[in-house]
């Protein structure tokens, strides 16, 4: 503020000033002042934004690096808010979560990604036909003028506004008719260059529409994706910091009768509107992530509802890409509950000679096979990425029995519509582990039961004997060291009926590739 003020005893800076004054004299005035659909839109704009960011920071919780790299591997990353990864013990991401206090983060508690992405996705469809609604009305009715600069001009009227805020002599207000340019173009960078940028990069970081996008989705990888994503939030927290701090120093009770009343003026209206609204945001607030804990399976079932029309996109995108040699990463993180029994031990020991894979249930031949039978089938090796849900990703070349092989054995009957893949190993709350995958999905040429893992025997940590690999679905999907697998008519008797561990114990999708 000092030097703003210095500069502005400069004579060529005044001058300077007075040829740009802030607005570039060829802005074209809206005389139609602010209408009730941009008033309500303005607010259900704040309002889904409020909860988009609360529930975005729980999901970085649950991986909280970023890296410019599709590799995650710990040290590269350019911003964490966690320790480094110990070394010396296995570190999983998930012991990796970070938890957040319930008033910040949507539901708070540690590692409950599952219902963060449900407020996520769900909000973020109000907040895009919202977004869509916007655009148009703003381009029908002549708004779009406030908001999008029409000559280079603002670049110095802006860089003019700018010193005479920061120099605490604000410039004359004109907003009821045109914005300053520091404020239009700041306004233009948030509709039409955040808010597009936070949809794109939420998008790429979908495995079923990250694969399938080829270059691009190499180009813009995963993580590349996330730290924009990331960036987009930074701006918007700047944004909304700078402009309620502008829209209360410069004016508050004229600033609110426009936007909250629709009327030019320092009468009370505005206010009257603006303090019942926040309070709604502020209960909204208060109450989302006890409401979210207490129903979780509710926000499950709703989240899942709204999600649909994502979760579609996703699914119909069906990804075939493969990546090369050279793209394979130096580190995969580990995840999941380890099996701890002393028959899996022995399994082990023995180098799974007496490892059995049953495949039964509504099929022609339900068959017993060995370690060495599987081995002796036909074998696939695909290099492909690896998508955790908890936002961290890595490339592997895995070697396999593709499962389409398998269903040719089985013949799955007319009546089969899931397979269920059932671990030795328990999940995280006690239980077995056990997932559910549709038939189609086991057709598909990348799906495959994994016994290698960049050329070598896969370990015991990364789900030996066998793990699924289903390259349209999130890491969770993909069931570690699988003890048998199961053909189903539907799910809903199995566990809690969700249709797999995570579904039922973190209220995961059964199918949300996103
Ligand atoms: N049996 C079992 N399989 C599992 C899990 C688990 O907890 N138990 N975790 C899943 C999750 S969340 C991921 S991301 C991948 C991780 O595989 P990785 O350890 O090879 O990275 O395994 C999946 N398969
Ligand atoms: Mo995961």
């Amino acid at each position: 503020m000092a030097i703003a003020q210095a500069l502005r005893q400069v004579p060529a800076v005044q001058e300077c000033l007075v040829r740009y004054p802030g607005i570039p004299p060829s802005a074209v005035a809206v005389v139609t002042g602010f209408p009730a659909w941009l008033r309500l839109q303005h607010f259900m704009n704040l309002f889904f934004m409020a909860f988009i960011i609360r529930a975005g920071l729980q999901i970085l919780a649950d991986h909280p690096r970023l890296y410019w790299k599709r590799d995650c591997t710990p040290g590269t990353e350019w911003f964490r808010f966690q320790m480094v990864v110990p070394t010396g013990r296995v570190w999983t991401a998930k012991d990796d979560s970070v938890t957040l206090p319930g008033w910040l983060g949507i539901p708070g508690i540690r590692h409950s990604i599952g219902l963060a992405r449900w407020w996520h996705f769900s909000i973020t469809l109000l907040w895009m036909i919202n977004g869509i609604v916007f655009y148009v009305l703003l381009f029908a009715t002549g708004q779009w003028l406030r908001l999008v600069p029409t000559t280079w001009e603002v670049i110095p009227n802006a860089a003019s506004t700018a010193l005479q805020y920061l120099s605490l002599t604000f410039p004359a207000d004109h907003s009821w008719l045109r914005y300053n340019s520091l404020q239009q173009i700041t306004y233009f960078i948030t509709v039409f260059v955040a808010a597009p940028t936070s949809i794109v990069t939420g998008f790429m970081q979908s495995p079923a529409i990250s694969n399938r996008l080829g270059w691009l989705g190499r180009a813009l990888n995963r993580q590349r994706a996330r730290s924009i994503h990331f960036i987009a939030l930074c701006w918007f927290l700047f944004y909304i910091l700078a402009h309620v701090t502008l829209v209360f120093i410069t004016g508050a009770r004229v600033n609110l009768n426009m936007m909250f009343a629709g009327l030019n003026g320092d009468s009370w209206s505005g206010v009257l509107v603006f303090v019942p609204a926040m309070a709604l945001v502020g209960v909204t607030w208060w109450l989302a992530s006890p409401f979210t804990l207490r129903h979780a399976r509710r926000v499950q079932r709703i989240g899942a509802f709204l999600a649909r029309p994502f979760n579609s996109v996703t699914q119909w995108w069906d990804p075939t890409s493969q990546l090369t040699e050279q793209d394979i990463s130096p580190y995969f993180w580990p995840n999941g509950t380890m099996p701890a029994s002393a028959e899996f031990d022995q399994l082990v020991k023995n180098g799974f000679a007496h490892y059995r894979l049953r495949i039964d249930g509504l099929v022609e031949k339900p068959v017993e096979l060995t370690y060495a039978e599987l081995k002796a089938m036909p074998k696939q090796e695909q290099i492909t990425t690896h998508f955790c849900i908890q936002g961290w990703s890595g490339v592997v070349r895995w070697g396999g029995v593709p499962m389409r092989h398998l269903l040719d054995l089985l013949k799955p009957t007319a009546d089969a519509g899931y397979a269920v893949f059932y671990s030795l190993a328990d999940g995280g709350d006690g239980g077995r582990y056990y997932d559910v995958h549709s038939i189609a999905n086991m057709r598909h040429e990348l799906t495959m039961l994994a016994y290698e893992m960049n050329g070598a025997p896969l370990s015991v940590l990364h789900g030996a004997p066998l793990r699924l690999r289903c390259e349209n679905e999130l890491g969770f999907k993909m069931v570690k060291w699988i003890a048998a697998i199961e053909f189903v008519h539907d799910f809903a008797d199995l566990g809690a009926g969700e249709g797999g561990y995570n579904e039922d114990h973190e209220f995961y999708g059964y199918r949300v590739p996103i």
